[in-house]
């Protein structure tokens, strides 16, 4: 009897038991919306109009609809990519700055309604609504408010247009979940055929709380983006990196969309902010946000997407990865490996909380309902906190027994605002605390890697805050190693350096061709490589013992002794591929400083972002003198305009002293560009 009274006395205690008081918010605040879309975290972009079509990544606003078109695009495709790739939502560019709009808007002419695909009759806006509906996705668009079709834009009348055309977007799609004002406006422009340069006053001109009413009556939970949100902000840079201090306030009354000082002064946020405006971070995973097929070997690597999202996510920013879909109208299939090997290693890096399996002690809790447990159950809606006046404390995390990790997440209760300035973390050696890492802001997300660390128990001091922390959520992650083959790089001297993806791994390769393995040569220190050869290497990791596919690099002759005719020809012989030299001559001739067997020769184009001057055709002659030349080679680099990868030449084998390559024609026509030059003797 006696035994089935005491836990019913404990139960009954419990429910009797009041939750205490939570805290007084520290402000500023965010919204329901904003704590709605705040759990998103990743979503995905799409720039899709018709600068995919003219080629561009700004149209000048005098394109012909008809240009819009192609018979395979699909929407549904973008969807199921983004979907599988573990994002929640697809904003597209509905109207980008030359005017073009891909509904068929009621106010224009300048609409898919007048294009050549599915004669007129389609609406892309429409497909891709009911594309994200079937994929759970969320659902925004991208607006620009600069207009460089419009013959209105920068009078009066335009701002009515732009009201209209956004009551449509607003009312006939569903549920728009984001609307992203870009902040780039005003220039020269089409502009219905006035062909000049309209300025606008930024602050003033769009009437913007007038928009910013209209949007929220029409969708009231919708999150408005601009450079001073008023929901949401651009984080500053295009690159999709916050910042390691990252406020969700704002001084957003000091903001304006396109303001110059913006990206040093505001883009971080402030600590004493007056709005709740969280950053959401956007960068394209090629370098254009719109298609180029040139661009389709400049897809974004593994471990540069995983930068990304580890300065963006892991840094209190949510992340807008773009797709710049190609001229068929899908994700191009480079784009689509690339991201969703991402979403699978994202997946694999947050699968298992080690935290969960913790013991957890506080310094204090604030009573019931606020204990450090509530760190580590997977509600965002349970934080644990402390009595009032008691911003520094900790949480010690016993594991019960050793365990390796390398990452630690953390979060903090934000509806109640953003409050720690300071924390760290500690494991505890022979009775000692050592720290492991520290940092400044937490938010609605901090992650924080660091190479592998061994400890039973660990210490998360919160050093210095607002007010008392609410914290949400601790993880604990051991982050499976990024096993890929490792990168590498040669200088002219011949050395070769190979660079492991990740820490904690061993590298190993052969120098004959043959596929590395743990019985290979292993890697401790540069290699000298002054012959010809095929280099392979593969990165192992020794605590799995599984190893990677292996990179296979063909290497000739170093570069050393070269010398350019032109002094500053240098650039095209010094093995970084992103340098360049332009030739006012169209020629780079060289001295190899001693005769050499040739079997051909090698020619990376420029790789700068706005290339030009790419040879098309080319001739290639020899010397032993540096004065009489003799041509061996000429021909054409006919594909290299839209796949500017190292372009090969081989022929007859010939024996020489000094190399010359040259242009017989352009690209553009401008004088000729040489990224790297090299020769084959193999
Ligand atoms: C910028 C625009 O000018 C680019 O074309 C692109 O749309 C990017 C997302 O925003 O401000």
């Amino acid at each position: 009897m006696k035994k089935l009274i005491w836990p019913a006395f404990l139960l009954l205690l419990s429910f009797c038991q009041e939750k205490a008081a939570p805290p007084a918010p520290v402000l500023p605040v965010p919204e329901p919306r904003q704590i709605a879309w705040q759990e998103l975290e990743y979503y995905g972009f799409v720039h899709f109009n018709m600068n995919t079509f003219s080629d561009r990544e700004w149209g000048f606003g005098d394109e012909k609809p008809e240009m819009f078109n192609s018979t395979e695009m699909d929407p549904r495709q973008w969807a199921r990519i983004a979907s599988e790739a573990g994002m929640k939502g697809l904003i597209i560019t509905a109207k980008h700055h030359d005017g073009f709009v891909l509904w068929p808007s009621a106010y224009t002419e300048h609409s898919v309604k007048n294009s050549l695909w599915k004669d007129g009759k389609g609406d892309l806006i429409r497909e891709l609504a009911d594309a994200c509906k079937e994929y759970g996705l969320k659902f925004g668009i991208y607006y620009s408010p600069w207009d460089r079709n419009h013959p209105d834009y920068g009078k009066p009348e335009y701002i009515t247009y732009m009201r209209n055309q956004l009551t449509e977007l607003l009312t006939n799609y569903g549920e728009i979940y984001e609307v992203w004002f870009d902040g780039a406006n005003g220039g020269d422009g089409y502009y219905g055929g006035a062909n000049e340069q309209r300025m606008v006053d930024k602050l003033t001109y769009y009437e913007w709380p007038k928009v910013y009413e209209l949007v929220r009556e029409l969708q009231p939970g919708a999150m408005m983006f601009s450079d001073g949100g008023p929901d949401v902000r651009w984080v500053g840079n295009e690159h999709g990196f916050a910042y390691e201090t990252t406020w969700s306030n704002l001084m957003r009354d000091s903001v304006y969309a396109g303001m110059p000082d913006y990206p040093d002064k505001y883009a971080p946020g402030q600590e004493n902010g007056t709005h709740w405006v969280p950053a959401e971070s956007d960068v394209s995973i090629r370098p254009g946000w719109y298609y180029h097929k040139y661009e389709d070997h400049k897809v974004k690597t593994l471990p540069q997407l995983l930068e990304i999202y580890y300065n963006s996510i892991g840094r209190n920013s949510s992340l807008l990865i773009n797709f710049p879909v190609d001229t068929r109208g899908l994700i191009h299939e480079n784009d689509e490996a690339a991201i969703l090997r991402f979403g699978e290693k994202i997946k694999k890096d947050f699968e298992l909380n080690l935290a969960s399996f913790a013991e957890i002690e506080a310094s204090g809790d604030r009573g019931y309902g606020y204990e450090a447990e509530n760190v580590l159950d997977e509600d965002y809606q349970t934080y644990w906190t402390l009595k009032d006046g008691a911003p520094q404390s900790e949480l010690v995390l016993d594991f019960g027994k050793e365990i390796s990790f390398n990452r630690l997440l953390l979060q903090e209760y934000t509806p109640l605002g953003q409050r720690v300035k300071a924390f760290s973390l500690e494991r505890e050696v022979a009775g000692n605390w050592e720290l492991i890492a520290e940092a400044t802001t937490i938010g609605y997300k901090r992650i924080l890697r660091f190479e592998d660390v061994k400890a039973q128990k660990i210490r998360i001091k919160f050093l210095d805050g607002k007010d008392i922390p609410l914290i949400s959520k601790v993880g604990i992650y051991d982050a499976p190693k990024l096993l890929i083959a490792p990168a590498f790089s040669r200088k002219t001297d011949g050395t070769v350096e190979l660079i492991s993806p990740d820490s904690g791994l061993e590298i190993y390769y052969s120098l004959d061709g043959s596929t590395p393995s743990q019985e290979s040569l292993k890697y401790e220190t540069s290699i000298p490589v002054t012959e010809a050869l095929t280099l392979m290497a593969a990165s192992f990791d020794p605590v799995s013992g599984e190893i990677s596919e292996p990179i296979r690099i063909d290497l000739d002759l170093p570069k050393g002794n070269w010398k350019p005719f032109e002094a500053d020809a240098y650039k095209a012989i010094d093995e970084n591929g992103g340098s360049y030299w332009t030739s006012p001559t169209g020629t780079l001739s060289l001295d190899l400083g001693e005769s050499i067997d040739l079997k051909g020769f090698t020619y990376l184009p420029m790789q700068a972002r706005y290339p030009s001057g790419f040879i098309t055709n080319y001739s290639f002659e020899i010397s032993q003198d540096g004065k009489s030349w003799k041509e061996i080679a000429t021909g054409e680099f006919s594909n290299i305009v839209n796949s500017p990868v190292e372009q090969q030449v081989r022929f007859e084998s010939v024996s020489a002293r000094f190399i010359r390559l040259r242009a017989v024609k352009t690209a553009d026509g401008k004088p000729a560009t040489f990224g790297e030059i090299g020769i084959l003797t193999r």
